[in-house]
């Protein structure tokens, strides 16, 4: 077994035991991946609405995915708490994961806004860390809202956590996910401090941008243009 943490973590085929037992693991996986399906048509349908009626589509793209077993299994181990379907529903809400890319600050927020005015989307939980960035730097407005899917007898609320970040703040959020936030290099405190600085110049760009959009779409108004969205 591999450790993690300081615990055993199972490799790759008794974690696929250990899932297969899971009873019904993939009537609930079919179920988060409708519900992250629906969100990203909801988004999608909206960015076709700004292209088709707006000047500008705040929306550059759209990604989604599925946590794997091994992410699952690590998320509960951390909470200490076992793998089971009941677990998982009543611990874990980023099981389906939407991420959508925008191009300056405030379009953030207008696309959040867009999301949870929807009649059968409930927002459950809102965690700003634009305003209050993570301790390592890490920015983005994080909605986990819940959405119905429906089956042939009934109908589920099934949770979505959607992930809504600039260009630049998914530039460092990917790079510094790949390179440090799973390995647990606690000790190693000069790159911690280097990606921490590196949020911060991300966090200046993006300021720096969105001030030079708003003196464009100021100047623009002047002259009597229409505004951009
Ligand atoms: P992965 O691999 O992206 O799925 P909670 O139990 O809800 O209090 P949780 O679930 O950690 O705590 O929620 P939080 O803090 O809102 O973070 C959820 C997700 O945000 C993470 O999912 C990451 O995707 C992202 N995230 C949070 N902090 C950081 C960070 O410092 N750096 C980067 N790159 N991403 C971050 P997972 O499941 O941890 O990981």
């Amino acid at each position: 077994m591999e450790k993690y943490e300081g615990r055993e973590e199972p490799g790759y085929e008794q974690l696929e035991k250990l899932f297969s037992q899971f009873k019904d693991y993939r009537g609930m996986m079919m179920l988060y991946n409708g519900a992250m399906r629906e969100i990203k048509t909801k988004v999608e349908i909206l960015s076709e609405e700004y292209d088709a009626m707006a000047s500008r589509n705040p929306i550059e793209s759209i990604k989604m995915r599925l946590k794997t077993p091994q992410s699952i299994y690590r998320k509960l181990t951390e909470k200490g708490l076992s793998v089971s379907k009941e677990n998982v529903r009543d611990n874990l809400d980023d099981v389906a994961g939407v991420r959508i890319i925008c191009s300056f600050i405030k379009d953030i927020y207008t696309v959040a806004e867009a999301i949870i005015s929807q009649r059968d989307v409930k927002l459950l939980e809102l965690k700003d860390y634009i305003q209050q960035p993570k301790e390592s730097g890490y920015r983005s407005l994080h909605l986990i809202v819940k959405t119905p899917v429906y089956l042939r007898g009934a109908d589920h609320d099934i949770p979505v956590e959607i992930q809504i970040r600039t260009l630049a703040m998914d530039f460092w959020a990917s790079l510094e996910h790949e390179i440090y936030y799973k390995k647990n290099h606690g000790e190693l405190k000069e790159i911690k401090k280097d990606l921490l600085r590196c949020a911060e110049d991300v966090a200046n760009l993006d300021q720096k941008m969105q001030e030079i959009w708003e003196s464009l779409e100021r100047y623009e108004k002047e002259q009597g243009e229409d505004p951009p969205l």
